[in-house]
């Protein structure tokens, strides 16, 4: 078995990832691989983003929901890293340099003070959150026909892609956040629903575990940040030409085009 170079390793994924190209496990080659060895990789992998003046503006949450979990076969959440290339500018996403995407819907959690520690509770991410966006995020995998393990997609930033934020920010304070429903049509048909309460029982809870997660890993939720909760349905796989459509009832909906 081979040694492990967390820096080569991270390269390769950075390859991966700038390039759309599929590739397979990690821990076929190391099998041996943990999910802390898996964070310093995705971390080192966002560092190269850094170097390319592409820096991190916040963190994601994924595999918050029971549903994705099983799916996934992964029982547990993980964290990813947003940088400022990933967010897109209009509700539309290019898939010619993507594998095999998939879009979930998602709320998006701006925070204006710091969060950090072992001990956050629920009302220390109210003081701290600024607005909340409806968001849909773009995970596209790097694994072949998106199977991994815990490391695997760890190692991968959570398979991390795109995401985009609606028009309008809502208060946190008046909407009931975990009885929000959500229904994805896609070109006209309705092909997922679910409720915010999908993500943890309630979205504060993503953004309570993340902080904790963090702190484990010496790492805090800055102020100016984005967090996004974690899918509330399945992701729904896009290909060019598709046009989402993703209500949240009683507040707004949002569109995603999608183009070669
Ligand atoms: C991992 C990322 C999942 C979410 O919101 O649950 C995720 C994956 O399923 O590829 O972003
Ligand atoms: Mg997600």
């Amino acid at each position: 078995m081979k040694g492990l170079d967390v820096k080569e390793i991270a390269e390769k994924i950075d390859f991966h990832q700038q390039n759309g190209i599929e590739m397979g496990k990690i821990t076929n080659d190391y099998p041996e691989l943990t999910v802390e060895e898996a964070y310093e990789i995705q971390k080192l992998t966002i560092q190269k983003y850094m170097e390319r003046n592409d820096p991190l503006i916040g963190w994601k949450m994924g595999l918050t929901s029971k549903a994705k979990q099983i799916s996934m076969n992964v029982e547990e959440p993980i964290y990813g890293r947003l940088t400022e290339s990933m967010e897109l500018n209009e509700p539309v996403l290019h898939v010619k340099n993507l594998i095999h995407p998939k879009v979930e819907p998602e709320f998006a959690f701006i925070i204006n003070k710091e969060l950090k520690g072992g001990n956050v509770k629920p009302r220390d991410v109210w003081a701290a959150a600024e607005g909340v966006y409806l968001a849909l995020e773009v995970i596209d995998s790097r694994y072949e026909n998106f199977k991994f393990t815990l490391p695997d997609v760890v190692a991968d930033n959570a398979s991390s892609t795109k995401f985009v934020l609606g028009s309008q920010v809502f208060s946190p304070a008046y909407t009931l956040w975990d009885k929000v429903k959500v229904t994805m049509i896609k070109n006209g048909e309705k092909v997922q629903s679910g409720y915010g309460n999908a993500v943890l029982d309630h979205p504060v809870h993503s953004v309570v575990e993340l902080t904790k997660m963090l702190n484990r890993d010496n790492l805090i939720v800055k102020p100016g940040m984005v967090v996004l909760v974690g899918g509330i349905t399945e992701a729904v796989s896009v290909r060019a030409g598709d046009m989402l459509k993703v209500d949240y009832e009683g507040l707004d909906s949002l569109d995603l085009e999608v183009k070669e």
